[in-house]
């Protein structure tokens, strides 16, 4: 898996590679320091986490010198990253998972991910196109529904998407199935009602199944870098986001992107996306991934 993963991570990899020269340079411990902090800022980490992973090596790692300066590092890393509880665990019972971000950033490539893993994980799957705003939106998550051979409940073009999760989740209790995915509409302009939407989507599922929807994963594009903090703020004002399904770190340099987000939104990275195939998913796991990144 760690093999796996620092392949897809290439980019971002060498992105970190300045990090490796940097602890080798010779150089005094606080000179390091703040060469650090500067490789961290450039690659995507943003300046707020930062200056929080720097301060907290200098006060931990006291007056030692520039030897353990890489470890101090690493575990500044883990420990940010695996602050918030990433598990992933809507169940045991039956349950709901809404995907919510937006259009592009790989919510319904990223709910036939899920998917996948939940059936080979033994689950009974069913969708739900609540995207009902483009036919395309829907057609794309039928496709995927076809080749998965999972089914896929649909409404008419500009139905209301609330209907079209009222319906899925009468389907999902009445054929009993183990957990129920539901694709969103993602367009950021009209945020208001965006919101209200999904407001609205939610409630229909928490008043047909109590306690439900388990989990809302709000899906990010890693390769934005930075912006992607601004587009979840937007996000955040929609109540309920348990996580984050992190997507394209595959073909991107910006995975230290990874670090900010967990730190300034205090939110767990639950998966990340590291390709277009439905098989292209990796459970987030900080040790692993911060070995990806500096190893
Ligand atoms: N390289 C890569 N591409 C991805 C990933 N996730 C999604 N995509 C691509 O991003 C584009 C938008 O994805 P889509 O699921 O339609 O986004 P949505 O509008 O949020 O539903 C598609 O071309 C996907 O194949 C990923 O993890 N890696
Ligand atoms: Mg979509």
């Amino acid at each position: 898996m760690l093999g796996n993963l620092k392949e897809k991570l290439a980019k971002t990899r060498q992105a970190f590679k300045k990090l490796e020269g940097l602890f080798q340079s010779g150089k005094r411990r606080d000179e390091i320091l703040e060469d650090l902090a500067e490789a961290l800022i450039l690659a995507d980490v943003g300046v707020p986490t930062t200056d929080k992973i720097i301060e907290s090596i200098r006060r931990k790692n006291g007056k030692g010198g520039a030897e353990g300066l890489k470890d101090a590092l690493k575990d500044e890393l883990v420990s940010l990253l695996s602050r918030q509880s990433p598990s992933f665990a809507p169940g045991p019972g039956p349950a709901v998972v809404m995907m919510v971000g937006v259009n592009g950033g790989g919510k319904t490539t990223s709910t036939a991910k899920l998917a996948r893993k939940a059936r080979a994980d033994g689950k009974k799957v069913i969708l739900a196109a609540a995207d009902t705003f483009r036919a395309a939106a829907r057609e794309q998550l039928v496709i995927w529904g076809e080749r998965l051979d999972i089914p896929v409940i649909t409404g008419q073009d500009g139905a209301d998407p609330a209907s079209v999760a009222f319906d899925a989740v009468r389907s999902f209790k009445a054929r009993k199935f183990d957990l129920l995915l539901v694709d969103t509409a993602g367009r950021i302009h009209t945020n208001a009602n965006l919101m209200s939407e999904l407001e609205k989507i939610k409630r229909i599922i928490a008043r047909e199944i109590p306690g439900a929807p388990q989990e809302i994963l709000l899906v990010l594009d890693a390769s934005i870098g930075q912006n992607a903090i601004f587009q979840a703020r937007e996000f955040l004002k929609f109540s309920g986001i348990t996580g984050i399904f992190l997507t394209k770190l595959d073909g991107t340099a910006r995975g230290g992107t990874v670090i900010g987000i967990v730190d300034e939104l205090s939110l767990p990275i639950k998966f990340i996306g590291v390709g277009e195939s439905d098989e292209d998913i990796l459970e987030f796991e900080a040790g692993g991934f911060v070995d990806a990144l500096l190893s």
